[in-house]
């Protein structure tokens, strides 16, 4: 299978309500999507980097760039997902522009020869429990009003966005409110530091799941620090590149639980790697989510199908998002969405709707 060339596409989508993380607020999404076209079928990638690089280095005109450069000059000829991730690992970094294209060819592959994202990566279900991420508020019964309504649409699993001066109260109200049986955890996306670990340790009384990246990206060692003085797991996120560091990660003791999002890792190879790793280990793995189109959702749920994936992920509904989707939509079914079947990702983007959201393209011939 030859790959003839490659389009990048930006769309511009707005979000059905502001989404406010202990980084920034996000309104509206623009998204690079990648299709890899070959005589046979064509694949789509989604690109998880956001506008600005306040997540991590990586946001999406830099993404755009690192393809049209480097990476897409870089594939072989052949659409095989394997030379494709060997033949852009001599490019440093930019994992996230990585993870889109081997994406877009291994769905290419995948439709091809009539397998699904799910059979490919090896899904032990047929459907996957969902959670929800609640961003920062302005107030706690504003905060209070969102996650019922969440929960009354069926989410299995409630995460709070935290951050220093938003992090006892509105924890503790949600567990007053909600009952000692939800199960809750809080994602602090590396807001504090090791001399918090006395504060943070006061959420040990609500019996959260987790706490997921308390510190920095790179504070594996503190983050083995405070793991020995809070009874709340700690479960890292933007800490975790590869597979070498959650390996480290383990050794250290920096974590016992690990948030895998594809785009973050350089793709589903990757991260199919470091689910095996924490399995091996009995560290225990969920799927993050990037506000993902119906693209990306359709690939996250197939990896959260995975047997290691023993939590529920932030694979939300796309209403959660988006007024429209690019794809038919994912609509959740007594918390749980069901994991596509049909070849390659299993959706297809509704050509009107995709049109209609597109701000430009870009055909790179190979
Ligand atoms: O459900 O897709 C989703 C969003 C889940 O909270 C979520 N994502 O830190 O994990 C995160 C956070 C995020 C959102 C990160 C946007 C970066 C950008």
């Amino acid at each position: 299978m030859k790959i003839t060339g490659v389009e990048l596409r930006r769309i511009a989508l707005p979000l059905v309500s502001p989404f406010r993380t202990s980084f920034g607020t996000e309104t509206a999404r623009d998204v690079l999507l990648v299709r890899v076209v070959t005589p046979e079928a064509e694949g789509w990638g989604e690109c998880v980097a956001m506008a600005e690089p306040l997540y991590s280095s990586e946001y999406v005109e830099g993404a755009a760039e690192v393809l049209r450069r480097f990476l897409i000059p870089a594939l072989p000829d052949r659409a095989d997902v394997h030379a494709v991730e060997r033949a852009l690992a001599p490019v440093k970094g930019h994992r996230m522009a990585k993870a889109a294209l081997e994406t877009a060819v291994l769905d290419a592959r995948l439709r091809a020869t009539g397998q699904s994202f799910g059979s490919f990566l090896g899904a032990a279900r047929d459907r996957v429990p969902c959670g929800v991420s609640v961003g920062i508020m302005d107030s706690i019964p504003q905060l209070l009003d969102a996650v019922e309504g969440y929960r009354a649409q069926g989410y299995v699993r409630i995460k709070l966005k935290i951050q220093p001066g938003w992090d006892l109260a509105p924890v503790r109200a949600v567990r007053e409110r909600l009952g000692d049986d939800v199960l809750l955890q809080v994602d602090a996306n590396a807001a504090y530091t090791l001399t918090d670990a006395p504060h943070l340790a006061r959420l040990d009384l609500y019996d959260l799941l987790l706490i997921e990246q308390p510190l920095a990206n790179d504070d594996l060692v503190q983050h083995a620090l405070l793991a020995k003085r809070l009874t709340t797991p700690i479960c890292l996120d933007e800490s975790i590149e590869s597979a070498q560091h959650a390996a480290a990660a383990i050794t250290l003791g920096s974590c016992s639980i690990i948030n895998v999002k594809p785009g973050r890792v350089g793709g589903y190879l990757e991260a199919r790697r470091i689910h095996d790793l924490c399995r091996a280990h009995g560290v225990a793995v969920w799927c993050g989510g990037m506000l993902e189109t119906g693209l990306g959702r359709a690939a996250n749920i197939a990896l959260a199908a995975l047997p290691g994936f023993t939590l529920p992920g932030d694979t939300s509904a796309s209403d959660r998002y988006f007024a429209t989707d690019i794809t038919p939509p994912f609509i959740l079914d007594d918390g749980h969405l069901p994991v596509p079947t049909g070849p390659g990702l299993g959706v297809e983007p509704i050509t009107a709707i995709l049109d209609e959201v597109t701000t430009a393209t870009e055909w790179i011939p190979l």
